[in-house]
């Protein structure tokens, strides 16, 4: 019987393109033994690997085995919800493109990605096109807070083809979701980098929706030389994706010396006395806006809660009548 390993591409209604090591593209399903096992917390993803076995008549090929996945990005439910979807597997990286002016960068907005990254423990970077608009330095001085937190920062023009070659040596070999807002020019990128390779990215499709319950599929899109590029229709849309309130201090990288020192285990950063990040921002070591950020999402991801909070009770009591 042929096996071969290889990479899912994409999923659509029970099909998987798999895309096979040696190159080449094929249409299989999933085994029933694993759809079964699907059921509990394996779901495939883009980006997941697997094995493949073609049937005896060398016609179908089917999804043998899911190999392990070193990383994941997940979308969990909100409250106690024990659903979660994995948007991809195996990402290296979380690539944020904002553009340096039209439109303005929106910083909240930055760290909203940063976080949703960081709850899934990814590495980010960062991307400022279109700097060939603005003064540089002064560019530079308003993200110094992330270089400082320890997010790479990469200034680019596709207009004057600057720091593309960086960008281009740093996805070389990874797995990158690309995502930012609309018009930042994720596309102009992508374009300028690997002429013909064509993608979606961070379009929300008009068919695609709002509804709470639609499937946003992600694509897994293989670069020219090496690596791919996930490919996500509206990774922005979820709010925080489900991360409990009490762990978005963490999704602040800068943040984490300084929730040791806090007095209280269970430090909200808000009012309390003796707490180490309001110390660290009263130091200047945390930006103040960095901080405003974490207030504001905080407010936000308790909203969300209290909102679910009925939901999960009666889940929970369902799960113990259950057994
Ligand atoms: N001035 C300037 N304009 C740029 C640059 N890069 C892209 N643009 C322009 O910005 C606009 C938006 O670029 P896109 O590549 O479509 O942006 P996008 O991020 O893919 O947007 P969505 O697909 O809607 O998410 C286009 O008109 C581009 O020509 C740049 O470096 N400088
Ligand atoms: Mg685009
Ligand atoms: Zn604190």
């Amino acid at each position: 019987m042929t096996r071969k390993e290889g990479v899912v591409l994409k999923g659509t209604g029970g099909i998987w393109h798999v895309r096979s090591d040696s190159g080449e593209t094929h249409e299989a399903s999933l085994r029933g033994r694993l759809k079964q096992e699907r059921k509990a917390d394996r779901k495939l993803a883009v980006g997941d690997r697997v094995v493949l076995e073609i049937d005896e008549r060398g016609e179908h090929w089917a999804i043998a085995e899911i190999l392990p996945r070193h990383s994941k990005l997940a979308r969990r439910e909100p409250g106690e919800g024990q659903g979660e979807r994995i948007v991809a597997a195996n990402v290296d990286q979380v690539v944020v493109v904002f553009s340096a002016a039209k439109p303005e960068p929106h910083r909240r907005m930055l760290d909203r990605f940063l976080v949703i990254a960081e709850g899934n423990s990814l590495q980010s970077r960062i991307v400022i096109n279109k700097i060939e608009l603005v003064d540089k330095e002064e560019t530079e001085r308003a993200f110094s807070d992330y270089v400082a937190a320890g997010y790479p920062v990469h200034l680019t023009s596709v207009k004057q083809r600057v720091g593309l070659d960086e960008l281009h040596d740093v996805l070389a070999g990874k797995t990158s979701v690309l995502t930012g807002p609309s018009g930042v020019g994720k596309s102009s990128l992508m374009n300028a980098m690997y002429p013909g390779l064509d993608l979606r990215v961070g379009e929300i499709s008009e068919s695609v929706g709002k509804g709470r319950h639609t499937t946003v599929g992600a694509l897994l899109h293989p670069l020219p030389d090496a690596g791919y590029v996930v490919d996500t229709a509206g990774l922005r849309e979820v709010g925080m994706w489900g991360l409990a309130s009490e762990h978005l201090d963490a999704c602040f990288r800068e943040f984490r010396p300084h929730i040791a020192e806090c007095k209280f285990g269970d430090c909200t950063h808000r009012v309390e006395p003796g707490c180490g990040v309001k110390r660290a921002v009263a130091a200047g070591s945390i930006s103040a806006e960095r901080y405003d950020s974490y207030l504001r999402l905080r407010e936000e991801i308790e909203e969300t809660e209290k909102k679910w909070a009925p939901y999960s009770a009666a889940s929970k009591a369902k799960k113990k009548r259950r057994g």
